[in-house]
């Protein structure tokens, strides 16, 4: 069972690494990491469980946060509508995206970074994403809203980037351009 003690944190190499595609179809030891993954992701939203364990909540969670640098990540999201976006998945590809922009009011946190860094995280508003699913079936995705931002921000882990990389230094408040803000 992935803990807190499993997730590394800023400053560590592997989350600046560009992590590897997983062969497909994937090996027993790879559905079984991405399946502890999806467990850390659903254990970390349960109240009892995520104070038994000391869990961190999480509704994303990427390989190169256990360290390993494998394209694999899991995501348990309800969005603004009430419906749930649940998926476990190898090689996730971004295949296209709107030109308009949104992001979260709040701004973005991770697991992997344990501290507050403030302002906004431009993300595309809407993405159409590619990838392989835990039973190794070919699925594609549209999505919007939280999820598709989500979605962004675990790519991102895949790619070596982290969420306070896209925070405007000279203004980290600065609202993009007939950008679309979306509440937690
Ligand atoms: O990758 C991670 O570190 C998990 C992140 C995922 C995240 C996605 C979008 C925006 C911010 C963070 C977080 O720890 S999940 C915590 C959380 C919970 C509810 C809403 C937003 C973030
Ligand atoms: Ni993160």
């Amino acid at each position: 069972m992935i803990t807190m003690e499993d997730i590394i944190r800023e400053g560590h190499p592997t989350l600046r690494d560009v992590a590897k595609e997983v062969t497909i179809p994937p090996s027993n030891e790879d559905i079984a990491i991405l399946q502890s993954m999806f467990d850390y992701v659903i254990n970390s939203q349960d109240p009892e469980l995520s104070q038994k364990y000391g869990l961190r909540p999480g509704i994303g969670l990427a390989a190169p946060q256990i360290n390993v640098a494998k394209r694999m990540i899991a995501i348990h999201v309800t969005d603004e509508n009430g419906e749930l976006y649940s998926y476990a998945l190898f090689n996730p590809k971004i295949i296209s995206h709107s030109i308009e922009k949104s992001y979260l009011t709040t701004g973005e946190g991770c697991l992997s970074v344990d501290r507050d860094v403030p302002g906004i995280v431009p993300r595309y508003a809407r993405i159409k994403i590619k990838a392989v699913n835990i039973d190794g079936e070919d699925i594609t995705i549209r999505l919007k809203g939280l999820p598709a931002i989500v979605f962004q921000h675990e790519i991102d882990h895949l790619n070596g980037v982290m969420f306070y990389d896209h925070i405007n230094s000279e203004d980290p408040f600065a609202v993009p351009q007939n950008a679309i803000a979306i509440g937690r």
